[in-house]
């Protein structure tokens, strides 16, 4: 504590004695300019993060999202928690007061609450709260607050199944143990929550569930727009290559997940304990790199995916080229690079269109067809290793999340309906194929047509 006079006065002396000041300053701008390529580096490495669609969502785009989403006066109140990391690093508030967190107390439960006290403090400006899936479930009473004393607020639910800050800590400093900060069903090891929204509107506030990122902002505009509360349930979770993953870590297997998408990757490595390294099956060196880390393994899947299509005869030559270039010459690179060990396994994951082509997918067809005929010719060439390929039907993962909302509800109720077993496909179904693959010791060459019944309808 001090006199701002004195202390400025004092600085200023200080400064007057200490003649060599520019000499240092010159040595500081150097290591400033360091610093600045770091952080260009960074921000070359984080990149990608912003423009991935997947679903369940990327918790960076999420956080752009929201950052993207708020007016300039908007006052967003974080609870603790990952998702209050995710905002500090990626939103940047426009003015001082519009970020507000509680970092040295970190009482769980402060932006659930807290986003009132901020809409009494300033009725004026909107007030929206980010608060993980745990924390809201202890201090949901908020709802009937909110009602009672009509406080249009919004809260953001970042809802990760999980005490997600909580089972990092567990799983990085108790060797991978955890306890009580995954929610999931004890018997079927499936994720578990209360739906959230339907909570929200059991108590009178309006209640919206987003599973993809591109639905985020506008999620968002539409709470503060409706000047009541409001709640939106957002969905941060796993694909194909992720249920695998996590059923192979429940086999008792050690992972190794390797993608593109480095944010992604990581939250998924921390979902699952699991090794991660990232790796883009469009590049050779990149591929090489990955298994020259891995050594050898047992067991290797590729599920990787861009999909890029159009009617046959406008669609560009680049787009049909990019698309073979990661499902087709992806799993040639990693079919080529993998140590496998003997009686191990590589899966391979094609598609329906292969045998059930639909207009304007031409070059996924053929892609799907590619991948089947190099894996029944892998199992002769790189045998003892088994090769084998699961074609999934319709199935409901990220890779649906570039459709337009409501064409995506549409079609998936659709297909159910007209399918023997009526529901669509989920990621966990496809991944119980592909660890029969890796077990079963007779399974090569094989190509299991997974999808609900669509052959036989
Ligand atoms: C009242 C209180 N209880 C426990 C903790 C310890 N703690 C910090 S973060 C956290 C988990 C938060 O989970 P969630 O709200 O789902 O947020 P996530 O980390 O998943 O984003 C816990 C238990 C705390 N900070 N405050
Ligand atoms: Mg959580």
């Amino acid at each position: 504590m001090a006199d701002v006079r004195t202390f400025l006065r004092q600085i200023h002396a200080e400064l007057d004695r200490r003649a060599d000041l520019t000499k240092k300053a010159d040595a500081r701008k150097k290591w400033l300019a360091q610093i600045d390529t770091y952080r260009q580096e960074w921000d070359k490495f984080v990149a990608p993060g912003f423009s991935d669609d997947t679903t369940p969502i990327n918790p960076q785009r999420a956080a752009l999202e929201i950052d993207k989403a708020l007016p300039e006066n908007a006052i967003l109140v974080s609870d603790i928690g990952v998702h209050h990391n995710w905002l500090l690093s990626f939103c940047k508030p426009k003015r001082p007061d519009s970020l507000i967190g509680s970092m040295g107390f970190g009482p769980m439960g402060f932006g659930v609450a807290g986003v009132m006290g901020a809409k009494f403090a300033a009725p004026d400006r909107p007030c929206v709260s980010v608060c993980g899936d745990g924390a809201f479930f202890m201090h949901a009473n908020v709802l009937g607050t909110a009602v009672e004393y009509n406080l249009p607020v919004v809260w953001v639910v970042w809802n990760n199944y999980a005490y997600a800050s909580i089972r990092g800590l567990q799983r990085g400093y108790l060797g991978g143990r955890e306890l009580a900060t995954d929610f999931h069903d004890p018997t079927t090891g499936q994720r578990y929550n209360p739906d959230f929204a339907a909570m929200a509107r059991s108590c009178g506030v309006e209640g919206v569930r987003v599973d993809r990122a591109g639905d985020l902002g506008e999620a968002i505009r539409k709470g503060i727009a409706a000047n009541k509360p409001y709640l939106i349930d957002v969905d941060i979770a796993a694909g194909i290559g992720l249920s695998t993953a996590e059923m192979a870590k429940r086999e008792g297997a050690d992972v190794i997940i390797a993608s593109r998408n480095v944010e992604r990757l990581d939250a998924a490595a921390d979902k699952l304990n699991a090794i991660a390294i990232p790796a883009d099956v469009t590049s050779d060196d990149s591929v090489a790199k990955l298994f020259r880390a891995c050594g050898p393994v047992d067991h290797v899947v590729v599920t990787a995916a861009q999909l890029r299509t159009g009617p046959f005869k406008t669609v560009a030559m680049e787009d049909v080229r990019s698309t073979m270039e990661g499902k087709f010459w992806g799993a040639w690179r990693v079919a080529r690079s993998a140590e496998i060990r003997p009686g191990g396994s590589l899966t391979l994951v094609s598609g329906y269109l292969s045998i059930r082509p639909r207009p304007n997918s031409a070059i996924v067809s053929a892609a799907n067809g590619a991948l089947e005929s190099l894996a029944r010719a892998l199992a002769l060439e790189l045998a003892p290793v088994r090769v084998n390929t699961v074609s999934p039907g319709i199935i409901d993962t990220p890779i649906r999340a570039a459709m337009p909302e409501e064409a995506r509800r549409d079609m998936l109720a659709k297909t159910a309906a007209a399918l023997p077993v009526g529901r669509v496909g989920v990621g966990e179904d496809i991944a119980r194929q592909i660890l029969s693959f890796m077990a079963n010791g007779f399974a090569t060459g094989s190509i299991v047509y997974l999808d609900g019944g669509a052959l036989v309808t």
